[in-house]
């Protein structure tokens, strides 16, 4: 089964909450607050990989929950952190958000400056006044702390006023592709999808000499979480581009070591084949992706062409693969106008490619007469004529496709 595109849900490991713990220890009496910090939750994180062509994985497991961190423990100890989730997909895979799940108390820490929650707080907290209100301290004046770099505010866990997610208001209904955010091109390219919360502060860190037994800690902050929508668009440079049984995966076969199946009849090629055409002299290597035939109505979904289009978005070059002995009973003129015409509906950008105009199945007695009737009706275009079956024309087309590929770089 060819997946490329998928809905997933994916959501960060909640990060461990601190722990309220006080040093115990023979003849050392009242050893202070001891306890540990909470790990990081893990996140998810997205990575290209060039080893995958589809996105079947998540086509089995569309819910990416990352590890959440461990609380932090006694005599001081810190939890550990939540294990990364390290999802491989295929390069070419775009990243769309569709509908951000993340608890709204978790983006009230991410955005401070939130006006209704500043009204409730008493004067003179300056420093308090900007930062994310989660419960205040011990019911008095909150605290600020700062611990490594990051700063907290103190929760009295004794209190049992556990953060309360607000009810979200009704959030729109996103739209079909939501919002772009990332587009994993190269291989090992990493993007972090959902971001683990931050690990709590044990009570150790909130000892004062006016206060030397705090009874709180912070509980773990949530991780972000989310749908999003994965889209694969193939990364190739040349895009084969024809009707049904024009030779398309025969001529793939002819200039690269893929092997896709090649048969008399229509929609042989079921989803996009991708082969590397190598050039032995300098050892240059070009990728080329072979979508299934394009027919008429494609842009209305006749057939299957026209879902496999976005695979060839990225190529530098499209060759137009006509069968000039018209074997199907069609005109090769008729195809190829038929052709441009599928592909501007799909995108208008197709059309500002480059494109090599192809004529196969020269070794047929009828198509040296379609290929002067074709130039005759096509002054300006130049035709490269191949034989994709026999291996003739093969090397004029590696030359001519090459050239105009290198002209795009
Ligand atoms: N005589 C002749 N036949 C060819 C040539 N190239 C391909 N064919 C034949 O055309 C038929 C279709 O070839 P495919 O390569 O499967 O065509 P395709 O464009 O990939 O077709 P779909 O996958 O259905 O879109 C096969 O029977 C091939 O043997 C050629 O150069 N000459
Ligand atoms: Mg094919």
């Amino acid at each position: 089964m060819f997946v490329d595109e998928i809905k997933i849900y994916a959501r960060a490991g909640h990060g461990g909450k601190g722990c309220v713990a006080f040093h115990r220890e023979a003849y050392i009496t009242k050893g202070g607050p001891s306890g540990g910090n909470g790990g990081r939750g893990g996140s998810v994180i997205l990575q290209a990989d060039h080893d995958l062509n589809n996105l079947i994985q998540q086509y089995y497991v569309p819910r990416l929950i990352a590890e959440v961190g461990e609380g932090g423990m006694g005599k001081g100890m810190d939890g550990h952190a939540g294990k990364d989730l390290i999802i491989k997909v295929p390069c070419g895979t775009m990243v769309w958000l569709l509908k951000d799940t993340t608890p709204e108390i978790k983006k009230k820490m991410v955005s401070p400056d939130d006006e209704d929650e500043e009204e409730e707080q008493p004067e003179g907290e300056r420093g308090a006044k900007h930062k994310p209100v989660i419960t205040s301290s011990t019911g008095g004046r909150p605290l600020i702390r700062s611990a490594r770099g990051t700063t907290a505010l103190e929760i009295d866990l004794t209190k049992a006023k556990t953060p309360v997610v607000e009810s979200e208001e009704p959030v729109a209904p996103p739209e079909p592709q939501g919002v772009l955010v990332a587009d994993l091109t190269e291989h090992g390219q990493q993007y972090v999808l959902c971001k683990g919360g931050r690990g709590g502060l044990g009570n150790r860190n909130f000892a004062t000499p006016r206060r030397q037994t705090p009874r709180f800690a912070q509980p773990g902050e949530p991780g972000t979480e989310g749908e999003f929508h994965l889209e694969l668009r193939i990364m190739a440079e040349i895009g084969l581009v024809g009707y049904p049984n024009a030779g398309k995966s025969t001529l793939l076969t002819a200039i690269s070591k893929a092997r896709p199946k090649v048969a008399p009849y229509p929609f042989t090629t079921l989803h996009p084949q991708i082969g590397i055409m190598e050039y032995e002299k300098d050892f240059k290597r070009l990728t080329v992706c072979d979508v299934p035939g394009l027919i008429e109505g494609a842009h209305m979904n006749v057939g299957l062409g026209h879902a496999f289009l976005r695979h060839i978005r990225r190529c530098k070059v499209l060759v137009l693969l006509l069968d000039m002995a018209g074997t199907d009973g069609r005109h090769p003129w008729d195809d190829y106008k038929q052709l441009l015409k599928e592909l501007e509906l799909y995108d208008p950008a197709f059309l500002k490619k480059p494109r090599l105009v192809v004529a196969n199945k020269m070794d047929e007695a009828v198509a040296e007469e379609n290929l002067k009737t074709f130039k005759k009706k096509f002054k300006k275009i130049t035709l490269v004529p191949i034989s994709a079956a026999f291996d003739q024309g093969m090397e004029n087309f590696r030359k001519i496709v090459r050239e105009a590929v290198e002209a795009q770089d």
